[in-house]
């Protein structure tokens, strides 16, 4: 039997022209409460990838981790077993979906740092097709969560990532990506959507697409957010440069990703497989 699909044909042109996909009431709350599970055991025991935005603004009210679905029970179920990689594989219309990053983020009422514009494909040595899903656990005003240029994934254009630390680009030796523009101020650059959500609804966005927070008002709320990324299952390693070095090296030593070979390993599994008749 085929797979009942958990998408409608309006959602999935969504995302391919637009970029981005709203989808309301996606997760019930038995995965909410695993999320939750997930960002509490996840932030009690951080990993390797811990980072905190806020080391030098307001330590601890911007932070994030991933990769930690090993380590953490509630991430592993979220990731093997809510409808996550089902509904991206159908909205990339792909025959397979591997894992790019488990995440989680904790943006704390009063936190001053917040995402820059940027678009996350230059932030991870991948190439391939492959989108971030994001939901917040708990409501979430236009505004408060992330932003989106429409229409950006199609641009072909790269831009170089920028710090979550405020701290600016980071160095880009070889000059291939573009300094990302103060897109606040570019009127030009057409359409911004954002979305108010409830806790079971999610975002989906292609890696390309451009985003961020440009609201710098501290937030009043906290917001436990979760920012899943999936690939198609036929990703390749490509080392983006150094800013992804911390990443590279783990990538590396600890599982043994050859530069051009699959971005595959225990870390990264295949989560959906299509079924056909
Ligand atoms: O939720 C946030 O604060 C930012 C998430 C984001 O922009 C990303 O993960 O690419």
């Amino acid at each position: 039997m085929p797979d009942s699909l958990l998408t409608t044909p309006e959602q999935r042109a969504s995302y391919k022209e637009d970029g981005v996909v709203c989808l309301r009431e996606a997760f019930d709350p038995h995965w909410l409460a695993v999320a939750s599970d997930a960002i509490d055991q996840g932030m009690a025991s951080p990993g390797p990838m811990f980072v905190d935005y806020s080391a030098d603004t307001k330590p601890g009210t911007y932070c994030t981790d991933f990769w930690i679905w090993q380590q953490v029970p509630a991430m592993r179920d979220f990731i093997f077993d809510s409808p996550a990689a089902r509904i991206t594989g159908e909205l990339m219309d792909v025959a397979s979906v591997m894992l790019v990053t488990d995440n989680w983020l904790v943006r704390k009422a009063g936190a001053v740092n917040r995402a820059p514009w940027h678009h996350d494909a230059p932030y991870f040595d991948l190439d391939g097709t492959w989108c971030v899903l994001w939901m917040a656990l708990e409501p979430v005003a236009r505004g408060e969560g992330v932003t989106f240029l429409k229409g950006s994934h199609t641009w072909n254009r790269l831009f170089m990532p920028e710090s979550f630390a405020g701290t600016g680009p980071k160095a880009d030796p070889r000059g291939i990506y573009e300094r990302t523009p103060d897109f606040s101020r570019l009127s030009e650059h057409g359409d911004r959507v954002d979305y108010a959500l409830q806790p079971g609804d999610c975002l989906v966005f292609d890696s390309h697409m451009v985003h961020g927070t440009p609201d710098a008002t501290p937030p009043q709320r906290t917001t436990r957010r979760f920012t899943m990324r999936f690939a198609e299952g036929d990703a390749i390693y490509r080392r983006r440069g150094s800013w992804t070095r911390d990443m590279t090296d783990f990538l590396e030593a600890e599982y043994g990703l050859i530069e051009g070979g699959p971005y595959r390993c225990d870390l990264l599994p295949i989560l959906w497989e299509r079924h056909h008749d």
